[in-house]
């Protein structure tokens, strides 16, 4: 069996860790990732059959039973994840209709999966359901994003246009838009729940006052889309309060989605 430290998903989840935290994104234990991984590629660095422990999960997500899962500790801090992945992160694979979860690997201090669990596992089948390529859950606390879900209308029609209206390419990232949540407490069910709805139209939720969630076929679309979102944000919060003389417009919208071939959300722009 080969070394799961050398494992090409745990290479790109501990640099995509070590660069969130390097984009101030996740202060102290700020964040969470969960990266879903095939079955044939964990076989190659563990045995299924070997759980080190088994930890519940607190809710039932039947369609993710026997799915496996690499995801980020509750209480670690990104920063560290580097010099110590197997204290900080964890292979999960869930059974019982998602109830429990036998720990192949990792949380090697006693820890256990992130606790936002829920909310990645309720978005993950969220996102299965619109896109089967989907394998990426991630959350995190950029600071434009945030400081916009104090000062903009959080209508999610008019969020998102602020969004697609600050660079040109928004658009042609993330053409659906983002959705939006109002305060809500973190690491419930609740929470989890609203999340996966908003993930049926969305790759990006924000948490207002909280943060933002995406979801992607790999690390590196996920971590794209929330920076275009956070760039877009940055230089929302630049301009907020200075007189508006130029914007991009509709019209401009619509050039940019026949030039892209996208389709900005339904209704989203006249
Ligand atoms: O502590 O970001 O939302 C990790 C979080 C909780
Ligand atoms: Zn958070």
């Amino acid at each position: 069996m080969k070394d799961v430290l050398t494992a090409p998903f745990m290479v790109e989840m501990i640099r995509t860790a070590t660069n969130m935290y390097a984009h101030g994104w996740d202060e102290r234990n700020g964040g969470n990732i969960s990266l879903m991984l095939e079955e044939n590629e964990v076989r190659e660095y563990l045995d299924p059959e070997k759980a080190l422990r088994i930890i519940p999960t607190g809710f039932a997500a039947p369609e993710l039973e026997g799915k496996y899962f690499l995801v980020t500790g509750t209480g670690k801090y990104f920063k560290n994840m580097q010099y110590a992945p197997e204290v900080n992160l964890g292979i999960v694979r869930l059974k019982d209709r998602g109830q429990q979860a036998d720990l192949l690997w990792g949380y090697a201090d006693g820890g256990q999966f992130t606790s936002e669990f829920p909310a990645h596992m309720m978005s993950h089948a969220a996102r299965l359901g619109v896109n089967p390529e989907n394998r990426v859950v991630m959350h995190c606390h950029p600071a434009n994003l945030l400081a916009m879900t104090y000062v903009h209308d959080l209508d999610e029609k008019q969020f998102a246009r602020t969004l697609w209206q600050m660079c040109t390419e928004c658009i042609v990232v993330f053409p659906e838009g983002v959705n939006v949540l109002p305060w809500m407490l973190c690491g419930t069910n609740e929470i989890g729940e609203a999340t996966a709805e908003k993930m049926k139209t969305a790759r990006l939720v924000v948490w207002s006052q909280h943060g933002i969630y995406g979801a992607g076929k790999d690390l590196d679309e996920t971590f794209g889309l929330i920076e275009t979102a956070e760039k877009a944000a940055e230089i929302y919060m630049k301009i907020a309060h200075l007189p508006r003389v130029n914007t991009i417009t509709d019209d401009q919208m619509h050039l940019l989605e026949k030039r892209f071939g996208v389709k900005a959300r339904e209704g989203w722009l006249d």
